[in-house]
């Protein structure tokens, strides 16, 4: 039965299905959509973690292979980014808790010259539930914007984003900038093609590969520190 709601969830991503009044995909006018169907397996008691990884995280996954196939393009992948948005608005109410102490401050963003949200957006929220205040930079981030964000929050760490090869380059200038404003802070990085070899070359104090990892390692350099 959740194996079947899941499956719907994913379809609903992959085809870019976002809510019952979406007049897209036209062929699904009328029909709930990614945000009735996580309401519904919440209700349903489905666990939040499998809604997350077997319903919104597969699509997103099959509508990737579509994409580096060329079987789909741009404008579906965004259909698909914004039904997967839908879908991590209705979670956020059960990972976040907004009456926890903060553990701290966290700046996050994606690099500059990169669009690409979905992964950071998921590591805010995240980080929220486990008691981080997300200060949320947004997508196409220049190094300047970091520096000026560590020195409105002083003492907070930061989370660089990037998913292209071409814009994972730019953490290097950006993890400068930023400990030029304030000297020792603490900098993950993440994003598919980042890796923790990566990391080291550009200065980073760490590199985790998903949201888990970058609470846990948040936890490990600041009790270090
Ligand atoms: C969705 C998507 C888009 C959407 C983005 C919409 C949005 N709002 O994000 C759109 C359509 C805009 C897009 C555009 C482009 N894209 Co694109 N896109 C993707 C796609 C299909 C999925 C990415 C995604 O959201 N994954 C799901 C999330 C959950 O995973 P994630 O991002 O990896 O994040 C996880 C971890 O990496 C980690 N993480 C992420 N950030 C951080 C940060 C920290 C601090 C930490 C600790 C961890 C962490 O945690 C996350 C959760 O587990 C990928 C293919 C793929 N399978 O990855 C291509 C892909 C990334 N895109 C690609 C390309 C080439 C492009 C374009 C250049 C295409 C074009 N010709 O225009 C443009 C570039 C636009 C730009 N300037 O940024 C290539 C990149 C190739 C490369 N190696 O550089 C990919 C790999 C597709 C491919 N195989 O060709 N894209």
């Amino acid at each position: 039965m959740s194996e079947d709601l899941l499956h719907q969830i994913a379809r609903c991503v992959e085809v870019g299905k976002s809510d019952a009044q979406a007049k897209y995909p036209p062929a699904m006018a009328g029909q709930p959509g990614v945000s009735e169907l996580v309401q519904q397996a919440l209700d349903q008691a489905v666990p939040a973690e499998r809604i997350l990884k077997e319903g919104l995280t597969a699509g997103m996954s099959t509508i990737g292979v579509k994409f580096r196939n060329n079987e789909v393009f741009v404008p579906e992948v965004l259909m698909a980014a914004r039904a997967m948005h839908k879908g991590m608005a209705k979670l956020r109410a059960v990972f976040v808790d907004d009456s926890m102490p903060s553990r701290g401050t966290i700046v996050m963003g994606t690099v500059e010259g990169d669009m690409h949200d979905i992964g950071k957006n998921l590591v805010c929220m995240m980080l929220e539930g486990a008691g981080w205040k997300v200060v949320d930079l947004g997508v196409d981030c220049a190094p300047q914007k970091f520096a000026d964000a560590v020195r409105q929050h002083p003492g907070c760490a930061v989370g660089l984003s990037a998913l292209l090869t071409t814009t994972m380059v730019n953490m290097k200038p950006t993890i400068e900038a930023i400990q030029t404003a304030q000297p020792d802070t603490v900098v993950l990085v993440g994003g598919a093609p980042v890796t923790g070899d990566f990391a080291r070359q550009v200065g980073a104090s760490g590199f985790a590969p998903d949201p888990q990892g970058a609470i846990e390692l948040l936890e490990q350099l600041l009790t270090a520190a």
